[in-house]
């Protein structure tokens, strides 16, 4: 077929028949590029995605999501009007009337319930500029301190962890390109071979290099390929497992006292305190053994360069930020930052996951990372905004605490762009009953998905093919993603909604923009001297390369390698985080009516709640369905079979699941994708302990219980069916 295709190809090419769009892919953080070919004849295969090689980070590569990304834009459950809900139903209308219905809506419900009943929800998903004008819709056009977004769930943790320690935070502190030069790596609670598959080259060529990979993970998955060495711990004790590495490193003399003291304040206390804990204790807690836990920090200790990479396997537990802050008390220890082919990176998620969580629709923050409470930050912006400083709204409150101002009332309006919260919220059944409670819900997507279902008005958006706008990705590489196609006729731009619903709602004169390019201009100059600085990264730079900030001003290359004379901090000093043991013990989370730890996390093939992925028809029949990973000892105790359907339950709620039997796991946990909605949505387990600095929540780890969905009480047999054994 493929030749077939090449043969065809060559001849449309020679017909004029083929379109070769250049475009980027909506999905992860690596942010490929590739060429999208329509053949406009050949209708058995319409397009085909050939990679571009030009692309710094992925290098000439995509994966199975990238190149079959076009066919949810393409797919016949696209919006394509706004959608007003009358007796349960949604109805198509006008643009006009969409937004003169929401101005007065949300007006008339801050009317009554004062400006900050109305919540505004966002997502990383959405480009630098969006994310930019989301914040400033939020705080100049509906003037409410809520504003929140997705970012929260996937890298509150590693940020709130990487400001304290190195007073900055960008996902990597160096360009992927060093990774091969690395004679060890740590990778910690990620997934990359399934999350990020086109960066796991740069990890290849360092082990054919001869560096030594240590993986992290309860799973085995395809990342633990990779490793040397594979650490199984226990699901949530990742702190402890630091701490036992950090002692080792300091008790075999590994660290490199030179950088620690010219370099970090605090190391002094933690070495102190890290005597109160034995090795046998770490091995209780994390179920690793002191000969693993010995080998892995003996070969980073003495590793000339090495990496420290997380994700979220790590951060989304209730002690996420401080378990990240244990991991980069490794890297500060030996001094394997601030140089070539050393360095620390939480490994970002979302397309845009590091641009979402710099421009200011975070609640406690402002454009370039500036601070919503900090008097010149504030002053800086609301000058820029045309409003009085103390005009600007204060500090809002997270993702998922806006959910229960929902459910307690507090909150009565709200305006999603760019997220699936029913879906992507722990905690779901609650989080379903509180988006329900709302007087008003609006939401900005491409398709019905569950959340939009529940709107009261449903606003249709471009997909990435047509929308033009900033990415920056895990490196802190900002790219410029050009519009691959016209927007249709009755589909607008996510900037475009913003502008518009600013203009209903009285505030049009600080949303007069006429394209994406334009909002960039202003957020150039709102990042100025800011830590995430963009002031120097310009729409005509980006049309030939990408620029990782921070960048000053045009003449500056930007910073592909961070810290390399100075941390971020005033006094230009790296922080190593605190010991605070209660923080990483494991709390007894199980008991005997849930017995079970449930992981969550993803599959190649689909994108987090998989609105788009689900939609696309070759990604859906890789997974169509999820599946809950199961150890079969652990099965056998619970009478379930494999590929049987069975109820998984916490104190929060039930799914229905197919059980699914793997040694590739361990036997007191369960794993289960989160791609799929209502019945299947693994969120309807998991529980709203969040972690008390970043309020991340704990994803990663609930007590559940498993029991088969058809009761196996006696001996039942229906031709075809399976024989149970019967229960005493
Ligand atoms: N295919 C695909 N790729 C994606 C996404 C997607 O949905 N699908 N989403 C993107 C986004 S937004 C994100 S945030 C990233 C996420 O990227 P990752 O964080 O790499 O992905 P996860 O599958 O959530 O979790 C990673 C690993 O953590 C392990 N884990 C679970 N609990 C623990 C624990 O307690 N300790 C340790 N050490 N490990 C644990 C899981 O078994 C899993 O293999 O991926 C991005 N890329
Ligand atoms: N159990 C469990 N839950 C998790 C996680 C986990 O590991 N386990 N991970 C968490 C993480 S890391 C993340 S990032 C969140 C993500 O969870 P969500 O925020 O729910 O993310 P998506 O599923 O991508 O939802 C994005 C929605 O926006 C739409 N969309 C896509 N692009 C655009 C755009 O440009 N504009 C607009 N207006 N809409 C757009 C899509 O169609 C989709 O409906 O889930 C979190 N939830
Ligand atoms: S999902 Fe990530 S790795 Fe795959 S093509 Fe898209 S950007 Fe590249
Ligand atoms: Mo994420």
């Amino acid at each position: 077929m493929d030749e077939f295709l090449k043969h065809f190809r060559t001849k449309q090419l020679k017909e004029g028949t083929e379109k070769v769009m250049p475009s980027q892919c909506p999905y992860c953080s690596v942010q490929c590029t590739m060429d999208l070919i329509e053949d406009t004849v050949f209708t058995n295969k319409r397009f085909k995605a050939k990679p571009d090689k030009g692309n710094p980070t992925s290098g000439g590569r995509m994966c199975i999501k990238g190149a079959n990304a076009h066919q949810h834009v393409y797919n016949d459950e696209r919006i394509t009007h706004p959608l007003l809900k009358i007796d349960g139903e949604f109805v198509p209308v006008p643009w006009e009337l969409a937004c003169e219905y929401i101005a007065k809506q949300f007006q008339s419900i801050q009317h009554f319930y004062g400006k900050d009943s109305i919540g505004v929800y966002g997502g990383g998903s959405l480009t630098n500029e969006v994310t930019y004008l989301l914040g400033k819709f939020a705080r100049v056009a509906l003037k409410t301190k809520h504003i929140d977004y997705n970012g929260r769930f996937c890298m509150s943790a590693a940020a709130a962890a990487s400001n304290a320690a190195f007073g900055i935070d960008r996902g990597l502190s160096n360009s992927l390109q060093e990774i091969p030069d690395a004679d060890c790596i740590i990778l910690a609670g990620t997934n990359i071979a399934d999350c990020q598959p086109t960066i796991v080259p740069y990890f290849r060529q360092a082990k054919k290099n001869g560096a030594f990979i240590i993986v992290s993970d309860p799973r085995e998955t395809a990342t633990t390929k990779l490793a040397d060495l594979h650490l199984k711990p226990k699901p949530g004790t990742d702190a402890m497992l630091a701490h036992g590495l950090l002692k080792i490193l300091i008790d075999e003399g590994f660290t490199d006292s030179e950088f620690i003291a010219s370099r970090t304040n605090g190391y002094t206390q933690l070495a102190e305190d890290l005597t109160s804990i034995s090795l046998q204790r770490v091995s209780d807690v994390t179920e690793v053994s002191i000969e693993d836990l010995k080998t892995a920090a003996r070969k980073y200790g003495d590793a000339p360069n090495g990496f420290v990479l997380t994700a979220r396997g790590v951060e989304q537990h209730a002690n996420g930020s401080y378990a990240v802050g244990q991991f980069i008390n490794l890297v500060l220890a030996t001094g394997k930052i601030g140089r070539y082919g050393n360095g620390f990176g939480s490994i970002t998620g979302q397309g845009n996951g590091q641009g979402g969580r710099e421009h200011g629709q975070k609640a406690d923050q402002l454009p370039g990372y500036r601070s919503i409470e900090e008097y010149k930050d504030r002053k800086i912006i609301s000058d820029l905004w045309g409003i009085d400083e103390c005009d600007l709204p204060g500090k809002g409150v997270s993702a998922y605490e806006m959910i229960e101002k929902m459910a307690q009332g507090e909150i009565k309006g709200l305006f999603v762009m760019g997220s699936n919260p029913a879906v992507s919220n722990p905690n779901g059944v609650y989080t379903e009953h509180a988006l329900r409670q709302l007087d008003y819900l609006v939401v900005a997507d491409m398709f019905l998905s569950e959340t939009a279902r529940m709107a009261d008005l449903v606003l249709p958006v471009s997909s990435y093919l047509e929308n033009e706008g900033t990415m920056t990705n895990m490196e802190g590489r900002v790219t410029l993603r050009k519009a691959a196609k016209p927007v249709p006729k009755t589909i607008k731009h996510d900037w475009e909604i913003l502008c518009d619903l600013a203009k209903y709602l009285g505030a049009g004169n600080a949303f007069s923009f006429s394209s994406a390019q334009a909002i960039f201009e202003e957020l150039r100059v709102a990042s100025k001297g800011a830590k995430a600085d963009y002031y120097g990264i310009s729409y005509d730079r980006l049309s030939h390369e990408t620029v990782c900030w921070p960048c000053p001003d045009e003449q500056h290359p930007g910073t592909q390698r961070l810290f390399d004379s100075e941390f971020a901090h005033a006094d230009g000093r790296a922080v190593f985080s605190p010991l605070e043991l209660e923080k990483a013990l494991s709390e007894a989370m199980t008991n005997e009516e849930y017995p079970l730890l449930l992981t969550t996390g993803r599959l190649m093939s689909h994108y987090l709640t998989g609105v788009q992925t689900r939609r696309s028809p070759d990604l859906l029949k890789r997974d169509k369905e999820p599946l809950l990973h199961i150890h079969p000892d652990t099965a056998a105790c619970y009478r379930i079979e494999d590929n049987e359907l069975v109820e998984l339950k916490s104190s929060k709620g039930t799914v229905i699941i197919r059980a699914s039997f793997t040694t590739a796991i361990r036997k007191d946990t369960l794993f289960a994708p989160f791609h799929w909605g209502d019945s299947q949505s693994v969120n309807r387990v998991t529980q709203p302990r969040l972690d008390p600095v970043c309020k991340m929540p704990e994803f990663k780890r609930t007590a559940v219980a498993v029991v088969p969905l058809v009761e196996k009480s006696s001996t039942v047999q229906t031709p075809g069916e399976t024989t149970y054994e019967a229960v005493d």
